[in-house]
């Protein structure tokens, strides 16, 4: 047997530690339980903002900026416990954009991914790669990574979407670029509904290949949403924890929409109330028709009304229940990440 060195009681080893800094030296015994926890622990707080003042203020940033010197007029949807860092969870963005008649907001591109869900107005269009989509409340918008998009607004009343990104993921990965278009309006090298008629009717064109990272339909409409929703409702038995709930999907491989943001929606018929659920990804809900209340294990239930936005941090566990009417709800998170890395598990009560 060696003789063992006696150990340093902990004043030696508070010099030690000292010495090994000025070294760029740490020890692991220290952080190591913190480094790989029990079981996640998001910093996000559950949270909800409501639409009556969220639209006021919008409204305020539209007396106080145009779109395009504001180049977003957006106001970003900050978790009060991550202040300062335009995130909405740890790993969401989320804002509030708000585009008047005439106005547009100049095309740019970026490497991060963004999903617009529609929330009021009518009159407003994105275009995203030489396409263009007009926006009606409740449907969702895709604008891919590194897609030029603008936005325009050719009605009358004020137009508000939801913008949902990855700017968190993107930013962690310090894989952020971006670019400005030459012109403030891209030019449309192919007519409206193009896109839904050449990928999105449930047919394909033959031999075409895809790169399959993002999906080629680029807005789904709302309709046609609730028409399927509402359908399944009247046939088909209700999941105790999801209700009826959908996924967007991207049909060439069936999965999601794209690499980063999963989105779905969900019809809870009144009085309905969902099991006890919680999965790793963190996510954000909007309620699009009805009114409903979620509860997070051991809080107060939070009442949602329309255009009402919520946060639920990864790993939180939650009911909601169709207070008043039949409940749609659109949601998005960060679980086809979760998902492709292996890291995804949700537990059910
Ligand atoms: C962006 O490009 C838009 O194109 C909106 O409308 C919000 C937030 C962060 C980064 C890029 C848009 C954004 C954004």
């Amino acid at each position: 047997m060696h003789d063992q060195q006696p150990r340093r009681n902990s004043v030696d080893r508070s010099e030690f530690y000292k010495e090994l800094d000025s070294l760029n030296l740490a020890p692991l015994w220290e952080v190591l339980k913190g480094l790989v926890p029990a079981d996640p622990r998001p910093v996000a707080a559950p949270y909800a903002w409501h639409w009556t003042t969220v639209r006021r203020q919008l409204l305020a940033a539209g007396a106080s900026i145009s779109a395009e010197e504001a180049e977003r007029r957006v106001l970003v949807l900050e978790n009060p416990k991550l202040k300062g860092k335009s995130q909405i969870t740890d790993t969401l963005y989320a804002g509030l954009q708000l585009i008047l008649p005439g106005e547009v907001a100049p095309a740019h591109r970026h490497t991060q991914s963004a999903l617009r869900f529609v929330l009021e107005g009518a009159g407003g269009y994105t275009a995203v790669d030489g396409e263009r989509t007009t926006m009606q409340r409740g449907d969702l918008i895709l604008t891919p990574f590194w897609t030029w998009h603008d936005h325009g607004h050719d009605g009358e009343g004020p137009v508000i979407w939801m913008d949902c990104l990855d700017v968190p993921l993107v930013g962690f990965l310090k894989t952020g670029f971006r670019e400005e278009h030459a012109a403030t309006a891209q030019t449309m090298s192919r007519p409206e509904g193009y896109s839904a008629a050449r990928y999105g009717s449930g047919l394909l064109p033959v031999g075409q290949q895809f790169g399959s990272l993002t999906s080629p339909v680029f807005n789904y409409p709302y309709s046609r949403t609730r028409e399927a929703l509402h359908r399944l409702a009247q046939t088909q038995e209700i999941d105790p924890h999801f209700g009826i709930c959908l996924r967007y999907v991207n049909p060439v491989n069936g999965d999601w929409v794209m690499p980063t943001l999963g989105p779905s929606m969900r019809l809870l018929p009144e009085g309905f109330s969902t099991s006890g659920y919680r999965s790793t990804d963190s996510a954000v809900f909007v309620l699009l028709e009805g009114e409903a209340s979620i509860e997070i294990q051991d809080q107060p239930p939070i009442t949602m009304h329309a255009n009402d936005v919520f946060a639920m941090p990864g790993w939180s566990s939650y009911r909601i229940q169709a207070l008043k009417g039949d409940c749609v709800l659109f949601s998005f998170s960060d679980r086809p990440v979760h998902e492709k890395l292996g890291l995804f598990r949700e537990e059910k009560q």
